[in-house]
């Protein structure tokens, strides 16, 4: 999908549905600095979804696509979950891959992009739980970050395979029991984000997904940085209300709870010094754009 592709001729306007209607008039593609505030007042490129009502999935869902840079010129790579249940009804191209294959996929679509568009940006954003991303799929999870691989993975850690019904995951914490593993885990949470780092990612982020302005920079930064540089990992808590029998506002407030600063969902970030170096830049440039924008206004005025 590319900007110029989000069209209608006016031969065929009358008979389009209705939502892509919306998302030619009112979806952010193309816009400079889209983001969360967009939600509410443009068509979001996702709408309905098949997830359990008040899912965190789903609101990280909502920020994430808000915040990709250049969504027309974004590919996702989703894997079997959740999450997969998702991705027909988001306006962003994406590839559903076998479980855990998603690293792997992704290597080769982004290089396979490189090929066909050379001279134009093509993103690549892997988004994956976290069976996908660590127990099933570590090997090429692992891999691709090894080779250097240009692109972002997300994985949405609900600490369990809520999909098949609540089995242990590698990043399930000690001693919780879920519907399908009733021992209770024997071992602490694999820790992915520092082994993301010494794996070669750039930029690592642990967070949940309670503010939407932090899922923003986060994905953001991550995306940006892969771009240019190397591989970059945002591991975010989305509890599975479900199995944890909580509803919407007690998985938000689940969120709060494990952010604190010596639960296992307290923010860590590293950026490696090139990514530093890159940011710097990009927010230098950003404030040279908004300040020509303002005396752009004030001459127009
Ligand atoms: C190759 C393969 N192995 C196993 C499965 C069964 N399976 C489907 S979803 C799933 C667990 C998904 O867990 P996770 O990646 O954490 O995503 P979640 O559902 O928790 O969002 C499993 C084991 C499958 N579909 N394909
Ligand atoms: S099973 Fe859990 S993770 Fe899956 S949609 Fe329902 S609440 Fe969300
Ligand atoms: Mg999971």
């Amino acid at each position: 999908m590319s900007k110029e592709r989000i069209k209608i001729s006016d031969a065929l306007y009358d008979i389009m549905p209705s939502d892509y209607q919306d998302l030619v008039k009112s979806a952010t593609y193309g816009k400079e600095d889209r983001g969360w505030k967009d939600i509410g007042t443009s068509k979001e490129l996702i709408e309905q979804h098949s997830l359990c009502a008040g899912c965190p999935e789903s609101m990280a869902f909502r920020y994430i696509l808000a915040s990709l840079p250049t969504p027309e010129d974004t590919v996702m790579v989703g894997s079997t979950g959740c999450t997969s249940l998702v991705f027909p009804m988001v306006a962003v191209h994406n590839i559903h891959s076998l479980f855990g294959n998603q690293n792997a996929i992704a290597s080769g679509l982004k290089r396979a992009l490189s090929v066909r568009f050379p001279g134009r940006v093509k993103d690549v954003v892997v988004l994956a739980g976290d069976g996908a991303t660590v127990d099933i799929g570590l090997d090429m999870t692992l891999q691709a970050w090894f080779r250097q691989e240009k692109f972002t993975t997300i994985c949405f850690d609900n600490e369990l395979y809520a999909n098949t019904g609540g089995q242990e995951s590698g990043l399930m914490q000690r001693g919780f029991v879920a519907k399908m593993a009733p021992v209770g885990k024997l071992f602490d949470k694999v820790r992915l984000p520092e082994i993301a780092r010494e794996s070669g990612c750039h930029y690592v982020v642990n967070c949940t997904v309670s503010k939407p302005s932090l899922v923003e920079k986060v994905v953001r930064n991550a995306v940006m940085i892969a771009r240019e540089i190397c591989p970059t990992y945002l591991q975010m808590y989305t509890p599975c209300i479900l199995e944890i029998g909580k509803n919407s506002m007690e998985g938000l407030q689940e969120m709060r709870d494990s952010e604190k600063p010596t639960e296992r969902f307290a923010y860590k970030e590293y950026i490696s010094e090139p990514a530093k170096q890159l940011l710097a830049e990009m927010a230098a440039k950003e404030k040279e754009r908004k300040a020509a924008a303002k005396q752009l206004t004030s001459q127009e005025a």
